[in-house]
């Protein structure tokens, strides 16, 4: 086989029939079309039909409903109030001023509620119409944007961490994470005709890589620069470190099997942190990542979407096996991981001179939620500015490329704008994530974005009282088990069980290490405090000095072993 060769021979051979209906379904969708342009065309509901908002997803869009009101328009007969998340496609998180200023317009046309910027670095446009989404997707295809992956069984948003002390290593690092997502995303001409109207001519093959099923469940890949692990490299599927030596990129360490989603009520669900397995050429970083995409498409569990995941087809055929048949379809044995080291998972905040006497800052964005008012002085700055955008998979924004000689006047509009406490969010906001959960999210169990500034607020008192205020924790908090924004890699973790209650866990690393245990499950927010006073109180008397929360409550052996994961220890230890 040419090193470049895909290898099909694993091709799925099983009876359409026996698979989940999603496979069903999509095999049938003739690449993704679906009915979905009839549904756009039908007026008389404000959704689409139920196959089609599956499908609909592998183009980027979530048909959701307004939770808030759901009942009270039950009872009322009335459909659910449907509007649909859009989400777009911006591998590495990079935005001109132009586009940003494009997508501010845009979300002020034909969404309701702002902006938000995910933990994988795009933005989400929540509460668009039906009948905004052609013009919406039109007018973002005019500044280059599009949204196709963005959700679905497919490779989504390739994400690309970074390091201002090495603009060199961090632009090729990002052109890799870019030709490793315009790799990846899938090659059928659906999107085009659905969205742009372009009849364009259906090639033989829609799908050369993925095939009609694409894959068993969505697949994730990271790049990342030691020491800042901010997009936390063993939550992704597929995990690029990058590993310099005499200021050049040579290569990177492989890491595979990353995943944070799981299920209360199932024993063999679980997160996973990634395996690190070895080092490759810089060069070779797409071609592996396609690589081990294919391998979870002809291995990866097609019946039980639950156990889709690649960390769960790595789990079940074994590592050895794995990476046997990742050397056999690689063309090449993989080299023995290089040393690095991670010193932090959060963002580097404040202003930060670059080498070539440019500047980047970052403003902190809670929760990623960038509301009416925030909006508004963003789009007075933004006018002005013409530097790039860097969105971060810890939600907020960084301005890159800013001249020495521009500083100042940036600081200043910043400042006359009242977005310059932005720039110093105090320590615990900077390390703290919640993800969107209610009331968009189908699947939300408890309040996350919205609770969180009250929670950091009590949370806030605590460590006050015990003389810990200026140490910052990294704090997690997800409206359900599924884990947006990775709290199983916290230092504290609460994951929605019920409204008001939550499973918390403990542990993590500030590193982005070392997974979380499951400390307590369904605890009302007082019960939240009571387990964290009396550790809070230890960890203030007896941790050694610069020692972490998480760091100190598992080298004291604090946690309990109530998590499903098998592993508690660190990832990875320096070489
Ligand atoms: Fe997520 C599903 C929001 C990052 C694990 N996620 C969802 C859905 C689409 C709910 C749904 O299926 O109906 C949420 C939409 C809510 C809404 O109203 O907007 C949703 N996920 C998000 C975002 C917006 C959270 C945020 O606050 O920023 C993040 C968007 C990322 C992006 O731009 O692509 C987001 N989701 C993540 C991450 C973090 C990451 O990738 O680094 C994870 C954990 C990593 C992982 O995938 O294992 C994550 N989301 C999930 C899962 C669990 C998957 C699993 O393996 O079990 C689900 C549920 C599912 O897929 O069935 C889910
Ligand atoms: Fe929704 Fe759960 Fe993800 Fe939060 S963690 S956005 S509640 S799926």
């Amino acid at each position: 086989m040419k090193h470049h060769e895909i290898d099909r021979s694993h091709d799925i051979s099983q009876s359409i029939d026996l698979l989940h209906e999603n496979e069903q379904l999509k095999h049938q969708s003739q690449y993704l079309r679906g009915t979905i342009s009839v549904g756009l065309a039908d007026l008389i509901t404000d959704g689409l039909s139920h196959n089609d908002t599956l499908l609909t997803k592998f183009h980027g869009i979530y048909q959701q409903d307004d939770r808030d009101i759901r009942q009270s328009r039950v009872a009322r007969k009335l459909e659910p109030d449907y509007r649909f998340m859009v989400r777009l496609r911006i591998p590495g998180g990079i935005l001109s001023s132009a586009q940003w200023q494009e997508i501010d317009k845009l979300s002020r046309a034909y969404a309701s509620s702002g902006i938000r910027v995910t933990t994988r670095q795009t933005i989400q446009l929540h509460g668009v119409r039906k009948k905004y989404l052609r013009p919406l997707l039109k007018r973002l295809k005019q500044v280059n944007i599009d949204t196709i992956a963005a959700c679905g069984d497919d490779s989504r948003g390739v994400v690309c961490g970074a390091d201002p002390s090495s603009p060199g290593i961090q632009k090729q690092v990002y052109e890799k994470a870019k030709a490793t997502s315009e790799r990846l995303i899938p090659k059928t001409t659906a999107y085009k005709e659905v969205w742009y109207e372009d009849q364009a001519k259906q090639s033989d093959t829609q799908e050369p890589v993925y095939g009609s099923l694409y894959l068993p469940r969505k697949f994730k890949v990271g790049y990342v620069i030691p020491p800042i692990n901010d997009i936390d490299i063993f939550a992704q599927d597929v995990g690029f470190i990058a590993i310099e030596e005499n200021n050049c990129l040579v290569g990177f360490n492989l890491c595979v099997g990353g995943g944070m989603g799981q299920l209360d009520s199932r024993e063999d669900s679980y997160p996973r942190a990634a395996t690190e397995i070895g080092f490759l050429d810089h060069k070779d970083a797409p071609f592996m990542a396609e690589t081990i995409m294919g391998i979870q498409r002809d291995y990866g569990d097609r019946r039980d979407r639950h156990q889709a995941r690649f960390k769960y087809t790595i789990d079940r055929i074994g590592i050895d096996r794995f990476k046997e048949v990742l050397v056999q379809r690689f063309g090449k044995e993989l080299e023995p991981s290089r040393p690095y080291t991670f010193k932090q998972n959060n963002d580097l905040l404040g202003w930060i001179e670059t080498p070539g006497n440019e500047w980047q800052v970052t403003l902190y964005v809670e929760s990623g939620r960038i509301n009416e008012s925030l909006q508004d002085k963003l789009h007075a700055f933004f006018q002005l500015f013409s530097g790039t955008v860097r969105l971060t998979t810890n939600q907020n924004i960084q301005l890159l490329r800013i001249q020495d000689f521009e500083r100042l006047d940036v600081e200043r509009r910043l400042t006359d704008l009242g977005l310059d406490h932005l720039i110093r969010p105090n320590a615990q906001q900077n390390h703290t994530l919640s993800c969107v959960a209610l009331p968009t999210c189908g699947l939300a169990m408890a309040e996350a974005e919205r609770y969180t500034p009250e929670f950091i607020k009590k949370f806030e008192a605590i460590k006050l009282k015990f003389g810990i205020s200026d140490i910052p924790i990294n704090l997690r908090i997800t409206g359900c088990p599924n884990g947006c924004a990775r709290p199983y890699l916290a230092e504290i973790a609460l994951t929605g069980r019920a409204s008001g209650i939550y499973n918390l866990y403990l542990g993590g690393s500030h590193r982005g290490d070392r997974l979380a245990v499951l400390y307590e499950s369904n605890l009302n927010e007082s019960q939240i405090f009571e387990k964290l006073s009396p550790l809070f109180e230890i960890y203030a008397s007896e941790r050694i000095d610069g020692e972490f929360f998480g760091d100190f409550i598992f080298r004291k052996q604090l946690i309990g072993g109530g998590s499903k994961h098998k592993y508690s220890g660190y990832i990875h230890q320096e070489l």
